[in-house]
C-alpha cells in the first residue's frame, strides 16, 4: 500500500519556496506527483510546458530524493487528478495566515468531494517571504530573482525568457 501524494501549484515560475515544499514532501511519500494546475483566476506569465520543463529541470538539479513525477491538469477538479494516480493526500506549503485562509475552505471542499486529505508543510522561514508573484514583478521590472529561484529559473528569466 503505497503513499502518494500530490503537490499542486501554478508554479508561475517555480520558487525556491516551492522546492524546499517539494523537498520534504518527497522524504515523505514513496511517490510524490508535482502538478502544475492551470488557475484561470489568474493571469499567467509563462505557458504550462514551459513551468513543466522549469520544474523537471529544477528538480533534476536540487538532486531531490525519491520518486517525482512532473504533470499538469486543466480539465476539472484537482482530486480527479489525485484519484486518477491513486493518491489520498494533498500537500500545501503554509506561509502565513492569508494562506491558511485560502487553503482551509479548499481542503474541506476536497475531502468532502474525494476523501483526500490536505496536509500542510511548514516551510523554511529562509524562503517563506517568497512567491511566484513577487518573482514575476521584480522579473518583470529588470530585477535580479536568482536568490528566490532556483537556478534553472534564473538561467531562463535572465535570458529574456519571460518574454516568450
Ligand atoms: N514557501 C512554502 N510554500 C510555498 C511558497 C513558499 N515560499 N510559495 C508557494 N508555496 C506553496 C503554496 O502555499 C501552495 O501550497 C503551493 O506552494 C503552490 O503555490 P502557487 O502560488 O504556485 O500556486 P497557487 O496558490 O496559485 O495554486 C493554487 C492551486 C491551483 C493549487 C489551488 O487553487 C488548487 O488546489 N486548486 C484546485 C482546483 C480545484 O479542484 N478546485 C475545486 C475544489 S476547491
Amino acid at each position: 500500500n503505497s503513499r502518494i501524494a500530490v503537490v499542486p501549484g501554478s508554479f508561475d515560475p517555480p520558487t525556491r519556496g516551492h522546492l524546499d515544499v517539494i523537498r520534504r514532501a518527497a522524504r515523505l511519500y514513496d511517490q510524490l506527483h508535482v502538478v502544475v494546475v492551470h488557475n484561470p483566476g489568474k493571469e499567467a506569465m509563462l505557458p504550462i510546458a514551459q513551468r513543466l520543463s522549469l520544474l523537471e529541470q529544477s528538480i533534476a538539479e536540487e538532486d531531490i530524493d525519491g520518486n517525482v513525477v512532473v504533470a499538469s491538469w486543466s480539465v476539472g477538479l484537482l482530486v480527479d487528478y489525485a484519484r486518477d494516480v491513486n493518491a489520498g493526500v494533498l500537500v500545501k506549503g503554509i506561509r502565513s495566515q492569508a494562506d491558511v485562509v485560502y487553503e482551509v475552505p479548499m481542503a474541506v471542499v476536497n475531502r468532502d468531494l474525494a476523501d483526500v486529505e490536505t496536509v500542510f508543510l511548514l516551510p523554511d522561514p529562509a524562503h517563506a517571504m517568497v512567491s511566484s508573484s513577487l518573482v514575476r514583478q521584480v522579473a518583470a521590472l529588470g530585477g535580479d530573482v536568482s536568490a528566490y529561484v532556483p537556478p534553472a529559473v534564473s538561467r531562463f528569466l535572465h535570458t529574456g525568457g519571460h518574454d516568450l
